[in-house]
């Protein structure tokens, strides 16, 4: 083999070495990023466990299963403390969001499951999301008020006994709830009040208006057509009915649509201790409990401790170029060179 055969092959072989090194490169950067949350008033996920997701091109691909210790924080599916999570560059590139999901007990699917709580878009960098209830609807401004009443058997027997969010105070009872709209979207509001610790519902409902979807305790006369119920029979164990609705708490919580526990989820907009003197068809008001509502913050960086390349073992290393092997142009450059070896030789061959 004559010397600028040998040229050439060896040219040829640096080119190849460098476009399997680069390719290398780019899988090696696919685990490079360090994903970080932080979360604030995020509930207990109980025996479930969240799960976070990038949605990449439009598809989920996770970021890593979680659940909460006794402090908030966040630890592995076994108890153990997570700092960061990775994800792919690759991926972060065709990503848009974050969400959260809440995953049942067992999971091991790669689909998210229908609880989504939280998302939020990445920053433009690609940096940063910053989280909040993926509700579908902006809150707003969010108020309440409500009554004791028991419109659904006679009117003057155990009128304690009954909640109703509706405002009697006009010609006709109007909505005693300023929320907004849920129809359509994955959530419903629930009432509840809170009786010697077990939460007893008084029905769901997507509108502040309207009878709401049931009436598990009422009697047999119709309700008014607002959220509300009369607790007069089928009482839960360890509870009897009718009962006085004084000094217990009156609550309206956001429910996944697709629920999965009997307790109310985690978002509670509206909550007010019923007074203990408290008097029948007279207007109370509900505290706006929106602000502890969870929220988070997704940070996505670099990892700072990575240093070492495949590429500095390899020949190219011993050229004197001073350029990080990391860096698209130093491979460039190499190609190029090993291109103009083959022109040089080529051209002094003929
Ligand atoms: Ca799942
Ligand atoms: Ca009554
Ligand atoms: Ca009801």
């Amino acid at each position: 083999m004559n010397i600028k055969n040998r040229l050439i092959k060896t040219a040829t072989l640096l080119i190849v070495l460098q476009l399997v090194l680069s390719l290398n490169s780019v899988s090696g950067e696919a685990t490079d990023l360090e994903l970080t949350l932080s979360f604030t008033n995020l509930g207990d996920p109980g025996d479930d466990h969240y799960e976070g997701w990038l949605i990449v091109d439009g598809s989920p691909v996770s970021t890593g299963k979680f659940s909460l210790d006794a402090n908030g924080g966040i630890v592995d599916l076994s108890g153990t403390a997570i700092t960061t999570f990775s994800v792919s560059a690759i991926d972060l590139e065709l990503a848009t969001k974050f969400v959260l999901s809440l995953e049942p007990m067992g999971d091991t699917d790669t689909v998210p499951a229908a609880i989504k709580p939280l998302a939020g878009d990445l920053n433009v960098a690609k940096t940063s999301s910053t989280l909040t209830p993926n509700l579908g609807v902006d809150l707003g401004t969010v108020a309440g008020s409500y009554i004791l009443a028991t419109p659904t058997n006679d009117p003057v027997t155990n009128e304690n006994s009954g909640i109703w969010f509706l405002d009697p105070t006009g010609t006709d009872p109007v909505a005693g709830l300023t929320l907004p709209d849920l129809t359509g979207t994955d959530w419903t509001y629930e009432g509840w009040v809170v009786m010697n610790g077990t939460p007893v519902t008084t029905g769901t409902f997507d509108t502040v208006a309207g009878v709401d979807a049931s009436a598990p305790y009422s009697g047999t006369q119709a309700g008014p057509p607002f959220p509300g119920e009369d607790f007069l029979d089928n009482a839960p164990t360890g509870l009897t009915f009718p009962t006085d609705l004084s000094g217990m708490t009156a609550v309206i919580s956001i429910e996944p649509r697709i629920d999965n526990a009997a307790s109310p989820f985690q978002f509670k907009p509206l909550m007010g201790a019923i007074p203990v003197d408290a008097i029948d068809h007279t207007l109370y008001a509900l505290h706006d409990m929106s602000s502890t509502l969870a929220a988070g913050t997704v940070s996505i960086a670099e990892v700072t401790s990575e240093t070492t390349s495949t590429t500095s073992t390899t020949p190219a290393a011993t050229t004197s170029q001073s350029t990080d092997d990391d860096s698209p142009g130093f491979g460039l450059a190499l190609i190029s060179l090993s291109f103009f070896t083959i022109l040089v030789v080529k051209r002094k061959n003929n």
